[in-house]
């Protein structure tokens, strides 16, 4: 994974993948053997981490690339976990990377239910034990005029689908982030209608494009940046992009959104990034990409157009923003 710029900290500070994961083997060990001669960081249920160590197992073989944002250089790791949206933990840019910490991640489910043949609450270990999974660097362009480039770990969403079997009714897919005040500080105000709810039409859920993301830069998904699973819908604007996510409901009939609902003037139900379209307050022609100084033109679709454009056609993108 050297391509990447990573952070830099200091050699000291870094355990070696070996030892790391020998380290884990002995905590799992640990908590086989009772509680009683362990230290109390290391009280761990054996069930706890049961999708963590797989994950962390298959993410230090090489896993299938593919460079998704022309020969655009990603975001330093550091700019893409510090710098970030995520409400449930307030509304600053810096809030996600000091509060995140408070995610309860291990044991993690998620429901899948509505329109589909298979229903069911289902552990992330067994979704992600059927996936194959790969990495895909993709932009993402938040509706505040920046943006970055990521090198996201995962699957298509698409193939979560059709594990479920959607029935010939299903027309949308609602997706909902964790609902949890005690931990999230963010829920215990009303900046919008908690849980974060988003949605897709049908088809743009089951395009290529659209990842379910449990990883990135080569690591798991750290907790500001959605752990543990997420969706990554590259050509929308990121608010699309919907962070720890624990329901997907197959529906009918076109629903709202968090943000529809906050702001229907300010937001649509397609997001889609495009220049031509500004937000009520401010320009979406130009973009600043994090780390870079000066501006960079906003391309339609984020760049997406030649894969994505023709699932917009015919409709007028000013209506349906
Ligand atoms: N649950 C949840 N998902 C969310 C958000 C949020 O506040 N809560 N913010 C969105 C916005 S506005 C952006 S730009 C992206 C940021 O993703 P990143 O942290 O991977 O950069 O997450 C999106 N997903
Ligand atoms: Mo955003």
């Amino acid at each position: 994974m050297s391509r990447y710029r990573y952070p830099p900290i200091p050699e000291s500070e870094v355990t070696p993948r070996a030892l790391f994961r020998q380290r884990r083997r002995f905590i799992k060990a640990g908590a086989a053997l009772g509680a009683a001669a362990l230290a109390p960081g290391l009280l761990l249920s054996p069930a706890a981490h049961a999708w963590r160590d797989g994950l962390e197992e298959r993410l230090a073989g090489e896993l299938p690339s593919q460079a998704l944002a022309g020969d655009e250089a990603p975001t330093a790791f550091r700019d893409a976990t510090t710098y970030n949206n995520f409400y449930e933990f307030g509304t600053r840019k810096s809030d996600p990377e000091v509060y995140a910490h408070r995610l309860v991640t291990d044991p993690w489910s998620v429901t899948i239910e509505g329109e589909v043949e298979r229903p069911g609450t289902f552990a992330l270990e067994d979704i992600l034990a059927g996936q194959s999974l790969e990495e895909r660097i993709y932009r993402l362009r938040c509706v505040e005029a920046w943006s970055m480039v990521i090198p996201w770990i995962g699957f298509p969403l698409a193939d979560l689908l059709r594990r479920h079997e959607p029935t010939s009714r299903a027309k949308y897919v609602v997706f909902e982030s964790l609902l949890d005040p005690d931990n999230l500080r963010g829920q215990r105000r009303s900046i919008i209608e908690w849980p974060y709810r988003e949605a897709l039409r049908m088809d743009e859920a089951m395009h290529p494009l659209t990842l379910l993301s449990v990883g990135m830069y080569g690591e798991v998904m750290p907790n500001q940046n959605g752990a543990p699973i997420r969706l990554v819908v590259p050509w929308k604007y990121g608010f699309k992009s919907i962070k720890s996510v624990v329901k997907i409901r197959l529906v009918e009939q076109q629903p709202t959104t968090s943000w529809i609902d906050q702001n229907p003037s300010e937001y649509g139900f397609y997001a889609n990034v495009n220049p031509e379209v500004d937000h009520p307050r401010w320009s979406q022609a130009r973009e600043r990409r994090i780390g870079e100084s000066g501006r960079r033109e906003t391309l339609m679709f984020n760049g997406y157009a030649d894969e994505v454009a023709e699932l917009y056609a015919g409709m007028d993108l000013n209506k349906h923003f």
